[in-house]
């Protein structure tokens, strides 16, 4: 099978003459999976379609925001009518304490929340107030996860550093990079070790680790962190950026019934507009400039009224048979995923498909899987009609859109896109 995908090569060899490798962000790049990337032109319900005119039924879910699936008439109409009345105040409104309330209430950890533009600026200004509140300097994070692109996380990074080569990143200070320690995720006992051997600010975590592909946490692991931070008066970051609304109404808290000292959001609280949060307990929270000790936090365009009613309209009407449907979905299609030589590991709507290597507790072991499988897959995948991240460091993402009959769609897909590799 091949895929007619002119008009997407012409696109993208004009995007490279302008942006960095024809992309926003180098997750978005096709280097890992081979090929030229789709340039998309559309999305409604579960499908985008690229500018050749091909569809695909979609599973990225623009990296996990879409929870409703793409231009959802809820969030298109709250859109419309916030833009009606201007696109930015830099001020406080009404939209973003309506969100922000609609957070505390979610997230019990949460007794404060600030918006911000991204994740990245979330999880930036987490461990700053960490730092700020314990007097520490040194962080730990867990090899293969993501916390986006900051100095700090660029030790070990999963997602699209790993994906290239580069979970050290160039261009970090060592004098940075010597601050952030790291451990095996799943790993209690090195965590333990480490904490008693140094001064930790905060632990940083991924609840579910979405960034080496899908990870679940080992049974204890949470409840580890939460002891030894605990114990040694370490701020414990759960990282829902992903986890955050996507797998419970309350995110992996409410799931895994482990709390957070500061939580960190995005993706789906912005509904596909540029979103992230942080917040968590009043004794760190009330050190966040203009408050106590003032660390310092900002954003031109944080808690914007087009983020605001998208990811309002988004959340606002999902309750406990929206998680039940998710999970019914992401069942289906973990049950028709498997198959000689594949893992799936699933926590809810997130999933990743590995080839070999067997159950998956940490980086190490996803390193032994077969990448070039998986390459192969992605695009006897893409020629059947079914969008997935491109890399095997990625979780995907079923949405509300998504019905029974594109579930088994992509099941058969996959079924032949297998015989044929
Ligand atoms: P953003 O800055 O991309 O909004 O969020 C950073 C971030 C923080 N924490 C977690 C757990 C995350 O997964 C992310 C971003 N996720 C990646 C996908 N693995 C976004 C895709 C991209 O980088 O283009």
């Amino acid at each position: 099978m091949s895929l007619e995908l002119s008009a997407s090569r012409d696109a993208f060899e004009r995007a490279c003459r302008v942006m960095p490798g024809g992309v926003s962000s180098a997750a978005r790049a096709f280097g890992p999976v081979g090929g030229n990337p789709p340039i998309l032109a559309s999305g409604a319900g579960a499908r985008v379609r690229d500018v050749d005119g091909n569809e695909y039924l979609d599973l990225v879910g623009s990296w996990g925001p879409l929870i409703r699936g793409h231009a959802h008439g809820d969030i298109v109409s709250a859109l419309g009518d916030a833009v009606s009345r201007g696109t930015s105040f830099g001020a406080t409104t009404e939209l973003e304490t309506r969100l922000a309330e609609l957070v505390v209430e979610r997230m019990p950890s949460v007794d404060l929340v600030r918006f911000t533009n991204s994740g990245t600026e979330a999880t930036m200004a987490a461990v700053r107030i960490a730092r700020g509140v314990t007097g520490r300097d040194t962080i730990l994070k867990f090899q293969g996860c993501w916390h986006g692109h900051a100095d700090p996380f660029l030790v070990a990074a999963g997602s699209s550093a790993l994906s290239l080569g580069q979970p050290d990143s160039p261009g970090v200070p060592g004098a940075t990079a010597n601050l952030t320690l790291t451990a095996p995720f799943n790993d209690a006992d090195a965590v333990a070790g480490m904490a008693a051997r140094h001064d930790l600010a905060c632990i940083i975590v991924e609840p579910v680790a979405g960034n080496m592909g899908c990870i679940p946490p080992a049974p204890g692991f949470l409840e580890a962190l939460r002891r030894i931070s605990d114990e040694h008066g370490i701020c414990l970051i759960l990282d829902e950026v992903i986890t955050g609304f996507r797998i419970a109404r309350g995110g992996a808290q409410e799931r895994f019934g482990v709390s957070a000292d500061l939580t960190t959001m995005g993706k789906t609280i912005g509904g596909g507009l540029p979103v992230g949060a942080f917040g968590g307990a009043r004794r760190f929270m009330e050190h966040v400039a203009p408050l106590g000790m003032c660390v310092s936090q900002g954003g031109t365009l944080s808690g914007n009224p087009l983020a605001m009613a998208a990811g309002y309209a988004t959340l606002a009407p999902l309750a406990g048979e929206a998680y039940d449907r998710l999970e019914q979905l992401g069942g289906r299609l973990e049950d028709g995923l498997a198959a000689p030589g594949v893992e799936v590991q699933r926590v809810g709507s997130m999933m990743t498909v590995f080839f070999g290597g067997g159950p998956k507790r940490c980086l190490e072991d996803v390193t032994r899987c077969d990448m070039d499988r998986f390459a192969r897959w992605h695009r006897a995948m893409l020629e059947r009609g079914v969008y997935l991240p491109p890399s095997q460091f990625e979780a995907f993402f079923v949405s509300l859109a998504h019905t029974e009959e594109d579930i088994d769609a992509i099941i058969a897909a996959h079924r032949d896109a297998l015989a044929s590799l």
